[in-house]
């Protein structure tokens, strides 16, 4: 049974020409990668290894971060409760599941089968990334483009085995596993030679994607950065090297919010780019005056990614992914609030009636754009949310924050 408030929402929705029952059944068909770092600080199950390094870190020390597989596993699971639709997973190499200790360039897939049975089990798909990071040989924050070839070809390896994997993982749950390369290479000062780190790294990712993979197994992907901590001055990835390579070698390009000027509108690139390469992976995060990853929040950042997404009929060659790790709230909490405003945001964009606005625009008459985008504001898109989480049985408002609190009391006394 509907409610009063969604129908009388209905309604007025249908006064603009939007049919509200065209966007619940749309928005819940958008799958959202939820990060698997959020849950431990991007600390990962390795038994050698410590910190994240690379110029990212997570802040903060709030009770209750997932130590073993089987509570990041539990945590995503209530996470996931109370997330509306049916999403995805993205998982990092660091976080295998084995007594065994493999180096980077050993994993294998038996070394995640815990993970591929689980989202099976929850029906749900797995994306994948190599883990760059975290590791002896990153210290240098030089990885792919690192001067010493034997550790070039280590990392190399790293990344052929993670295509395998993430092709398996795809071909296993049936839909494909986007397997995204971020490397933190850089340096902390001037460099005098910048080509030669961008041949070296250019070299690697060639000899990383060498082999062909079924795309509807896996799909490469590519992340650029502007700077790290401790990666000031050059970032050999940077967004005209990835821009570039993607378009060239025809792989996904990521788009991570948190990776270019702060006052850079990230919105405004995916059309550009969604003319030279075909798909694009988003990272999206919220940045505040550095790469911070804050938990996103509903803000105009957010609204203007997801109208870009819907009114350039994007959303068929989009992967919606998420990059924040926020360790001074709720692990739990961070996951739901995030990945639901994200979705709120995609709701909102969906509601949006997008003729008026653009033949206003066509017409040059940009008071009347003014005037619709400012009075559209006032439409009740949250009895349409509601309505939405009701159908798909997660709660909101008074009833989600007790949820979430009895969650995270139920976590806090982990060590
Ligand atoms: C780092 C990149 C990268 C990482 C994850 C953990 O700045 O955003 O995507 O956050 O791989
Ligand atoms: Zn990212």
């Amino acid at each position: 049974m509907t409610t009063g408030s969604y129908e009388a929402a209905k309604s007025q929705f249908a006064d603009w020409g939007v049919d509200t029952e065209a966007t619940l059944a749309q928005l819940a068909t958008i799958p959202i990668s939820v990060h698997c770092w959020q849950g431990d600080d991007v600390v990962g199950f390795e038994k050698q290894t410590g910190t994240s390094g690379g110029g990212i870190q997570a802040t903060g020390n709030h009770p209750g971060r997932a130590r073993t597989p089987d509570e990041l596993r539990a945590d995503l699971d209530f996470a996931y409760a109370h997330i509306p639709g049916t999403h995805r997973l993205n998982l990092h190499a660091c976080y295998m599941d084995t007594e065994e200790t493999p180096d980077r360039d050993e994993i294998e897939y038996h070394h995640f089968t815990s993970w591929v049975d689980w989202a099976k089990d929850l029906g749900i798909g797995l994306d994948f990334n190599p883990t760059f990071f975290a590791h002896a040989k990153a210290d240098d924050n030089l990885t792919l483009s690192h001067p010493d070839q034997g550790i070039r070809d280590f990392w190399i390896e790293h990344g052929r085995r993670t295509r395998e994997i993430a092709a398996r993982m795809g071909e296993k749950l049936g839909s494909a596993a986007v397997n995204n390369i971020w490397v933190p290479d850089g340096y902390k000062d001037i460099p005098v030679d910048r080509l030669k780190e961008r041949l070296r790294l250019e070299a690697s990712l060639d000899a990383i994607l060498a082999t062909p993979f079924d795309k509807s197994q896996m799909l490469d992907a590519v992340e650029s950065k502007l700077f790290g901590i401790g990666v000031e001055a050059c970032t050999i990835g940077s967004h005209e090297f990835y821009l570039g390579y993607a378009i060239r070698k025809g792989t996904v390009l990521c788009l991570d919010m948190g990776h270019f000027h702060p006052t850079e509108n990230v919105a405004d690139k995916l059309s550009s780019v969604s003319l030279s390469v075909d798909e694009i992976l988003l990272h999206v995060s919220r940045p505040m005056r550095w790469d911070s990853d804050h938990v996103i929040l509903l803000n105009d950042d957010i609204l203007a990614m997801a109208q870009e997404l819907v009114f350039g009929d994007l959303l068929g060659r989009t992967h919606i992914g998420l990059d924040w790790f926020d360790a001074t709230i709720s692990r739990t909490a961070a996951w739901v609030i995030g990945t639901r405003n994200m979705q709120k945001a995609l709701c909102r964009a969906l509601l949006m009636p997008q003729q008026p606005l653009k033949a206003a625009e066509e017409a040059l008459d940009f008071t009347t754009r003014l005037l619709l985008t400012e009075e559209l504001k006032d439409l009740p898109f949250s009895a349409v949310w509601a309505e939405f989480c009701r159908r798909m049985d997660v709660p909101v408002g008074a009833a989600l924050i007790s949820d979430l609190n009895a969650y995270q009391a139920s976590v806090a006394s982990r060590g």
